[in-house]
């Protein structure tokens, strides 16, 4: 018996491997399938605005082209493979160089890097034009949560008379050019919300832009795609747009001045835990000691890059620490996600409505941060940044403490 013979009888006795490379396809292909589901909220292949819609134009041809492409290469490499497999055969004439062959292959990829560079290169600059900003708003990442401070002037027509600072979700009117200046207090992290624009990397000591405009008022969502530390899968950030009178009622309610709490409530005994626990490292615009002196944070002092979320007007935003842990029940998140368009804003400017309001995560947060997000790999590492903390410390609240402290968060509107 020869080799080849063997080798014939050897296949012939398995288990029908036609039918196993099939099944190992369709299963390959069903993953491939699923990666195109149709509400997949970060497919940068459904772009929502214009700067997202330049660069899903030349993405798609390069994509596909790119994948025939891959394909023809693949099937012949497969071909090959098992047409002139080691069957015992006798080693095939061997020859050098093939000038018309090798002038064709390298002619041929030429052309397909150029006809890829030219739109490439105008893209980009199309991305990097500023000069029809209408609304500037910067945005600073830090371990592990994004800040957006809107400067005072016009937003796309809607004045802004006293800077906003938010975490989180980013707002914005629709339609309109937005610009953001992007920088980092700490580690590089990078801001990316998929439907609008591509990445855009946050370094210290730089300023960065990127422009956003979303065709549509909704949710769009991203999240830090630069690794920054333990908790950099817990960075997430959002992008709401809102038809323009809507962003201007969104203004109007973030520069609402503060209301103090009834007297004697729950809420009222929060405001005081509040001073008392939370108030050295979080702004809240407004409070003031019992004497009427304004409450001012010192965040640089005991955490690592500087700041902490302000949480003026905390349930105006639908997801805490990063956009990671949702404040919304699960049913008003999915009606959130599913509106699109006209009725958006007038969802979106309820805040977290009582019926709305699942206590479960900034219940735990409050009760534990560390233990849904972790800071530091070695918890003994405090010394090697001087005592202070790179996110939210445990504070070990009392249970009634976190009752107050809830009831006044949430009574801020
Ligand atoms: C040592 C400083 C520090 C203290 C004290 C502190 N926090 Fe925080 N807090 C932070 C930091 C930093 C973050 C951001 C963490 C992240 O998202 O990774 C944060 C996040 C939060 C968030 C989420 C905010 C958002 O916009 O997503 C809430 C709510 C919060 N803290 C409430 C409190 C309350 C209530 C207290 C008082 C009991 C308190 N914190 C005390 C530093 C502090
Ligand atoms: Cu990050």
């Amino acid at each position: 018996m020869d080799r080849s013979d063997k080798t014939m009888t050897t296949l012939g006795d398995m288990p029908s491997p036609r039918r196993r490379w099939t099944r190992a396809a369709l299963v390959g292909l069903g993953l491939v399938l699923a990666g195109c589901a149709k509400d997949a909220p970060q497919d940068y292949f459904q772009p929502k605005g214009p700067n997202a819609e330049k660069i899903d134009n030349l993405q798609r041809p390069v994509f596909y082209i790119a994948g025939i492409v891959g394909v023809i290469v693949l099937g012949a490499v497969g071909y090959i493979v098992f047409k002139f497999k080691d069957r015992g055969q006798d080693i095939p004439e061997q020859s050098h160089g093939n000038p018309k062959l090798e002038i064709a292959l390298t002619i041929l990829p030429a052309i397909i890097l150029a006809g890829i560079a030219v739109p490439t290169v105008i893209t980009v600059f199309e991305l990097d034009k500023k000069d029809d900003t209408e609304c500037i708003i910067n945005v600073t990442g830090q371990q592990w949560w994004w800040e957006y401070d809107y400067a005072t002037g016009s937003c796309g027509g809607v004045e802004i008379a006293e800077p906003i600072v938010t975490s989180g979700e980013l707002v914005i009117p629709t339609d309109t050019p937005v610009l953001l200046r992007i920088t980092s207090r700490d580690v590089i992290h990078s801001y990316w919300i998929p439907a609008l624009n591509g990445k855009r990397d946050a370094v210290p000591g730089r300023l960065h832009t990127l422009r956003m405009q979303a065709d549509e008022a909704g949710l769009y969502t991203g999240q830090c795609t630069e690794f920054c530390g333990l908790s950099h899968a817990r960075m997430r950030q959002a992008a709401v747009a809102l038809e323009p009178a809507d962003f201007q009622t969104w203004v109007d309610n973030q520069l609402e001045p503060y209301a103090a709490p009834e007297a004697d409530s729950l809420a009222a005994e929060g405001e005081g835990t509040f001073i008392a626990n939370c108030s050295k490292c979080h702004q809240v615009n407004g409070i003031a000691n019992s004497d009427g002196s304004p409450v001012l944070s010192d965040p640089d002092l005991y955490v690592v890059s500087g700041v902490a979320p302000n949480l003026t007007n905390l349930l105006t935003r639908t997801a805490i620490a990063g956009w990671t842990f949702d404040i919304l029940t699960e049913e008003c998140r999915t009606t959130l996600w599913e509106t699109r368009g006209a009725g958006f804003g007038e969802l979106y400017l309820q805040g977290v409505t009582p019926e709305c309001f699942d206590e479960v995560a900034l219940r735990e947060w409050l009760r534990n941060p560390t233990g849904m997000k972790p800071m530091f790999a070695d918890a003994t590492n405090l010394e090697s940044t001087g005592g202070k903390y790179r996110g939210m410390p445990n504070l070990n609240l009392t249970e009634d403490q976190i009752d107050q402290l809830i009831a006044f968060l949430i009574e801020r509107k």
